[in-house]
């Protein structure tokens, strides 16, 4: 096993940014984040028509998801991991990010200890209103749910590739806006998926270190919004559980605004039976409403391939891609 460097580094990145809001009108009617009426949905949010959302790249999203892959699979401790780590914050830094890495190192529960790193990129960092937008970049050391080869590493297209997929798109057209009124903080977690479901606790790692550790003092942001397996060919994101209960205006609105634009094919109001990720640990600890954009199809796990050799790019779908990366882009300029 290739031993991992662990350097504890804070990139700061060329803030290509400079703020001048023109004529964002920005919507007023929005209570999310309030405790209140927890587990109940409010009632719906409009979408502005004259705000200019930036059009989203669903084979721009679908390119960044080939070049994770091509790197390996992004275990921790591996090459490949730590390979992809170092393209992600190029990646942002070229899109105008501000960049922050938190490394650390965390026990699996067999004991392995863990040499990971969260990833921030912010947008618009002195801005005290922000949403954060997340998803989980390591991949499954294990093909559990498949039939052959169960100790051997996956692809993770879906799985970990498509949520970093969609929020480098968003990374890439947010960096080349001026008009953006907000702050965005995009926040890769690492080590989501090494758990074993009979130990509790035991995935998501990297965002329970960072719910405990935030990368910055006094962190606020209005809500958060995390990807999960978001780009699967038939993909059908109902309404979670744990979002609900912690974030029922935010499900609220990225439901509707999905609605709205055209896309309640892959935006279902089914609600169905809350789930662990990473999105729980933000809720728990950090206490940031934040819901779980999720793959659940009837019948499956998730989806068909989930925790196989087969979640490999063959199973990616634009325009999955491009359902997710709109819905979310519109919302984050609706604010
Ligand atoms: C459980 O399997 C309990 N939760 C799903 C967390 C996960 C795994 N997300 C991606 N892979
Ligand atoms: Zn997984």
């Amino acid at each position: 096993m290739k031993k991992s460097v662990l350097k504890p580094i804070l990139l700061i990145g060329v803030l290509a940014l400079i703020a001048t809001p023109l004529f964002l009108v920005s919507c007023k009617n929005d209570n999310s984040g309030s405790g209140k009426g927890k587990g109940k949905l409010p009632p719906v949010v409009l979408v502005n028509p004259n705000i200019k959302v930036p059009s989203f790249s669903q084979d721009s999203a679908y390119k960044f998801i080939e070049k994770q892959l091509s790197f390996g699979p992004r275990v921790p401790n591996s090459a490949p991991h730590a390979d992809c780590a170092d393209w992600l914050i190029r990646k942002f830094i070229s899109y105008g990010a501000e960049v922050q890495t938190q490394p650390a190192v965390v026990q699996a529960y067999d004991g392995t200890p863990l040499n990971m790193q969260n990833i921030i990129a912010s947008y618009n960092p002195d801005r005290a209103q922000r949403i954060m937008l997340t998803a989980h970049w390591d991949t499954r050391p294990v093909a559990d749910q498949d039939v052959e080869r169960q100790d051997e590493p996956i692809p993770g297209a879906n799985d970990g590739g498509s949520g970093v997929g969609v929020l480098l798109e968003i990374a890439r057209l947010i960096g080349q806006d001026s008009n953006l009124n907000i702050g965005v903080d995009i926040i890769l977690w690492d080590a989501e998926d090494y758990g074993n479901s009979n130990v509790p606790d035991s995935y998501c790692l990297g965002s329970q270190y960072w719910a405990r550790n935030p990368h910055k003092a006094n962190y606020n942001p209005v809500y958060g919004i995390n990807l999960d397996m978001v780009g699967g060919i038939n993909a059908r994101f109902t309404q979670e559980g744990q979002s609900i209960t912690y974030a029922p205006s935010v499900v609220q609105k990225v439901w509707n605004t999905s609605s709205k634009i055209g896309y309640s094919k892959f935006f279902s109001t089914l609600k169905t039976p809350g789930i662990i990720d990473d999105h729980l640990y933000i809720n728990q600890i950090a206490k940031i409403p934040t819901i779980d954009i999720i793959d659940n199809q009837p019948g499956t796990s998730f989806f068909g391939q989930w925790h196989t050799h087969a979640d490999d790019i063959h199973i990616i779908s634009k325009e999955t891609l491009k359902a997710v990366g709109q819905t979310v882009l519109t919302v984050v300029y609706n604010e």
